[in-house]
């Protein structure tokens, strides 16, 4: 039997690149790319695409019903950076969006749900370095708290009505495909157009910045895997730490001036440095690891020559 997939923001930075892998694994007509807009990407034609709002419950189950769809993936929400000027609506995006998913899965008219945690969940007060699993969780940022608040329900949903969610705590993500918006980790994505337009960027967090960072092809080889395990494997059900790599602005600059030696870097830290620190350093996943053997494939040296390659040709 056919699964059929319905993907909430198909259009981000995340979701344009699942829809593709997912769309090669499924079949393009079982997987269903929404966003609040039709984007401009090759798959909005290649295969079912509706507009939703992911606010709008009843939009929702519509599409819901009209392709018997199987499993949500929602990955529409607002980033740390563009959350922090407008908490109200971040609240009511990243909150009412997965109420509507839960719902659904609830009462049965969904069999499985995915959810994008992230970094966020942890605050000033977690221990940054090595971050574990489970520890002092007191984000400071909006989007941290939507993210935190998020998780528990994503538990509580499993644990008192059985709904089958899974989740992980994505790392900065950084992608040559689709341009990210309003997150604090954006710099890592930005640096490389600029070392190819101009040779030169200023980052708007310190040099010694260490964030916990990770390819794409890392986050979808993940966020399928989690999806595709045995319920039993997945025994975390608020959201699972991931870990790839961690790294400062100074040393991806250190790995862009290897293939770019007129490369220069300067620092003007903004708004986005406070919630940088309030983040861990570096992230303890065992627990994905050994539940449902999340690997990594990409080191910063390895992304930064894919990076700068795929940029150059486009
Ligand atoms: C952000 O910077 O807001 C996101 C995240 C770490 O969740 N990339």
């Amino acid at each position: 039997m056919n699964t059929t997939i319905l993907i909430i923001g198909a259009c981000g930075q995340i979701g344009s690149e699942l829809t593709v892998k997912l769309r090669q694994i499924y079949g393009n007509d079982n997987v269903i790319a929404s966003d609040i807009r039709k984007g401009t990407q090759e798959f909005v034609s290649t295969g079912p695409f509706e507009v939703v709002n992911a606010m709008d419950f009843n939009q929702i189950e519509e599409v819901v019903e009209k392709y018997k769809v199987d499993e949500v993936y929602l990955m529409a929400a607002l980033l740390s950076a563009t959350a922090e000027k407008n908490p109200a609506f971040a609240w009511d995006l990243n909150m009412n969006s997965l109420f509507h998913v839960l719902n659904l899965a609830k009462a049965e008219k969904i069999k499985k749900v995915f959810w994008p945690s992230s970094i966020a969940v942890f605050g000033p007060t977690t221990p940054r370095i090595d971050t574990p699993q489970y520890t002092v969780m007191e984000p400071s940022t909006v989007y941290g708290i939507s993210k935190q608040t998020g998780e528990r329900w994503c538990e509580y949903y499993h644990q008192k009505y059985g709904v089958d969610v899974r989740s992980i705590r994505y790392p900065g993500l950084i992608s040559w495909t689709t341009p990210p918006g309003g997150g604090t980790t954006d710099y890592a994505v930005d640096i490389y157009y600029k070392a190819l337009e101009n040779k030169a960027y200023t980052c708007f967090l310190s040099e010694e910045t260490a964030l916990p960072m990770m390819y794409m092809d890392d986050a979808i080889k993940a966020t399928i895997s989690i999806m595709q395990a045995p319920a039993d494997d997945v025994k975390i059900r608020s959201s699972y730490n991931l870990s790839a790599m961690s790294f400062t602005p100074k040393e991806i600059a250190q790995s862009i001036k290897k293939q770019i030696p007129e490369f220069t870097i300067g620092y003007e830290p903004d708004f986005r440095q406070a919630i940088a620190d309030s983040w861990p350093a570096s992230i303890d996943d065992s627990c994905a690891r050994n539940d449902w053997g999340w690997k990594h494939d990409f080191d910063l040296e390895k992304m930064t020559a894919v990076m700068l390659e795929n940029l150059s040709k486009k």
